[in-house]
């Protein structure tokens, strides 16, 4: 099947315009090494391409969640911005003469492995993506489509992790056993350790993310110089 250069480019052009902050395409061929539920075909007959959205935490306050202590229904505000940016990709689609779907959050796709497949960045030793330009403060949120777009090129090593310990070293729960991220220390630790904001609303622990030098431009541009 033929890529479609051309439509790559427009699409890529609009997610500029609307203000999307990162933009990835991953074949969803890539995507049989998973659980059958969490594969984009499962959402979408035919589809060809993963488009992969991200949205940048410029404070962390934008990663506030809203639950209502009655009804238990909760809102997260950047998932809120990130459906609309996949809304407005979904209709640009759709003019293009193709479908999407955007993607549920359950059970969705494995969204950091969606981007790493489709060579936004890698994943790093902090268990998360880790992007150019915002390291991992970037939360993210996926749709799948029948247009055949250029896809990246997977990344599977981390450039920026090397030497560095930083994220393990500053966990508060010691969650990176061995180096390695145990979700079984994180979630407790995380649950009962919330910041809160409000009654409703509070901000999960972020220090694996804050901690990464990648999320602070200035340290980036001296990374790059070197
Ligand atoms: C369940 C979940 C949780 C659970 C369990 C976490 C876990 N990782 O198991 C809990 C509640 C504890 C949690 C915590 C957090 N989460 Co969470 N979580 C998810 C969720 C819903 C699924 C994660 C998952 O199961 N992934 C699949 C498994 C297989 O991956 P894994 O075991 O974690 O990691 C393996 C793979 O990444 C693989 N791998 C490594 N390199 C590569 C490269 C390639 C090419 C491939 C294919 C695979 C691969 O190796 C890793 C280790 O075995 C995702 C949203 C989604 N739908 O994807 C968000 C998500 C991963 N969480 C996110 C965040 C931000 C957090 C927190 C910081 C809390 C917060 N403030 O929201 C912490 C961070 C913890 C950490 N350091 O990983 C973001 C990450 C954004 C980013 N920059 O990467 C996501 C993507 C949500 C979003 N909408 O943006 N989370
Ligand atoms: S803090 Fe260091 S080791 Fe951790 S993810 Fe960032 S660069 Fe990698
Ligand atoms: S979210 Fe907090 S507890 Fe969990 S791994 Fe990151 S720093 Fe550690």
């Amino acid at each position: 099947m033929e890529r479609n250069k051309r439509l790559t480019e427009k699409v890529k052009k609009f997610c500029r315009k609307v203000g999307i902050d990162i933009v990835g395409f991953a074949d969803t061929k890539l995507f049989d090494r998973f659980p059958e539920n969490n594969r984009p075909q499962n959402y979408l007959k035919g589809s060809q391409t993963v488009i992969i959205l991200g949205f940048y935490l410029h404070d962390i306050i934008l990663d506030a969640w809203n639950q209502n202590q009655k009804t238990g229904k909760s809102y997260h505000f950047a998932d809120a911005v990130l459906e609309n940016y996949c809304n407005l990709v979904k209709s640009f689609i759709k003019k293009q003469g193709y479908d999407s779907k955007i993607i549920s959050y359950s059970p969705g796709l494995f969204l950091k492995d969606s981007a790493a497949l489709a060579g936004i960045g890698p994943v790093g030793k902090n268990n998360l993506l880790i992007t150019e330009h915002f390291g991992s403060q970037v939360r993210l949120r996926a749709l799948t489509t029948t247009a055949p777009l250029v896809c990246g090129t997977p990344i599977s090593e981390s450039k920026y992790c090397k030497e560095c310990n930083i994220c393990i070293e500053s966990c508060p729960a010691s969650a990176f056993p061995d180096g390695k991220y145990n979700k079984d220390i994180c979630r407790p630790y995380a649950i009962s350790h919330l910041r809160n904001l409000s009654e409703n609303t509070a901000i999960w622990c972020n220090i694996c993310i804050e901690s990464c030098p990648f999320a602070k431009i200035e340290y980036k541009k001296n990374f790059e110089k070197k």
